[in-house]
């Protein structure tokens, strides 16, 4: 039993919307309208609830997804610096798994359903992390580019009205400045070297450049989740305006590095002041995000064995029957 008096189901995603009592419901907007902070004991609509465990969980499966394609360069590093660097910056991947994994579980979903949801397909995870790292530039772009974007979407959702989500978010933006610091210094010692180092960045900035315009979320007119996302302040802005903000701090910087963006119409419009390009491919999203990417089942696989290899440990920790069971291939 959870706030309002409701029975939280997360399984039941299509559960018709509670009708919430209005005055509380209008108590609790007036609330976020006054820039006062949710706490897990204060009453909260179904959905307000249901969206927030949506988006951490998704956010969490990120980050311990988001370890694999580096985690498959440490023993290939260039050299020991920056294997060490690698090694910490993967490991804080996975630290900020348990600390979204955790704000998502003050909201009622146990950690044991969310991973069983992320190896079963029925969650989803960043759309980025479906495609191989296959040389030490891709490592150079995912620390710069992903992380600058995940910064920028952080940063400002760190502001959101769940408190335990933005107090996560405060603590992994520490983090996180310092993996794009060490992703920045390797793709400008690239750009700055050989003409085979310079020509392995630009592919792989040719390859991640339309992964990395999907990151921030589909356009605005096609995303269904912002509208009511911007009203409760778990977003603090829409998917276009993330985007655009990141194109205006980053695009500079690569262009600075004579590094080429793969769409020729992108340009800063000197009226507006808002970046144009070319529409990105939804379709291709679309299909990555549900499961039919390049990478989805090797990723999912490697998660798979990880659960499996560690239920000793699980059992080691906890009652029999406190394990959960992890879904087989
Ligand atoms: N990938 O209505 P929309 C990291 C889905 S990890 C996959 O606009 P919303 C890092 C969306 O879920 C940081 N799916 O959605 C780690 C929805 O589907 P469902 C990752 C996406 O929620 C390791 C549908 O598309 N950051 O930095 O309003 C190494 C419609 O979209 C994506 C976060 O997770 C996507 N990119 O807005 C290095 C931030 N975009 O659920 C780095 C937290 C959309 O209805 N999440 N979808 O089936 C958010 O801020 C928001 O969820 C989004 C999307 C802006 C991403």
């Amino acid at each position: 039993m959870y706030g309002g008096g409701y029975i939280y189901d997360p399984e039941n995603k299509n559960q018709a919307p509670i009708a919430e009592d209005p005055e509380k419901l209008a108590e609790f907007e007036a609330k976020i309208d006054n820039g006062e902070k949710i706490e897990p004991s204060d009453w909260m609509p179904y959905e307000y609830r249901r969206q927030l465990i949506r988006m951490i969980e998704q956010h969490a499966h990120s980050e311990i997804i988001g370890a694999l394609p580096e985690g498959t360069w440490i023993t290939r590093a260039p050299g020991f610096k920056r294997k060490m660097a690698l090694i910490a910056k993967v490991q804080d991947e996975i630290g900020h798994g348990q600390l979204l994994y955790a704000a998502a579980e003050t909201l009622g979903k146990p950690r044991e359903q969310m991973l069983n949801d992320l190896l079963s397909g029925k969650s989803k995870y960043s759309n980025v992390f479906n495609y191989p790292a296959k040389t030490w530039a891709d490592v150079a772009v995912i620390g710069f580019l992903i992380d600058a974007g995940a910064i920028i979407n952080q940063l400002a959702n760190s502001k959101g009205s769940y408190a335990p989500y933005g107090r996560a978010l405060k603590r992994i933006c520490a983090e996180e400045s310092f993996h794009l610091k060490q992703g920045y210094e390797a793709f400008v010692y690239l750009a700055t070297g050989t003409s085979t180092q310079r020509a392995m960045l630009q592919d792989a900035v040719n390859r991640w450049w339309p992964p990395i315009m999907h990151f921030f979320g589909p356009s605005d007119k096609i995303s269904v989740h912002t509208e009511k996302l911007i009203r409760w302040q778990v977003k603090m802005d829409t998917n276009d305006n993330m985007r655009n903000d990141f194109l205006e701090q980053y695009v500079p910087k690569i262009w600075e590095l004579d590094i080429t963006l793969p769409d020729p119409n992108l340009r800063k419009n000197p009226e507006t002041g808002r970046w144009e390009y070319t529409e990105p491919d939804w379709d291709e999203f679309f299909r990555v995000i549900s499961g039919n990417g390049p990478c989805n089942k090797e990723r999912l696989d490697v998660r798979r064995w990880v659960e499996e290899s560690g239920r000793w440990v699980r059992q080691a920790l906890f009652k029999p029957n406190e394990i959960y069971k992890v879904p087989l291939a």
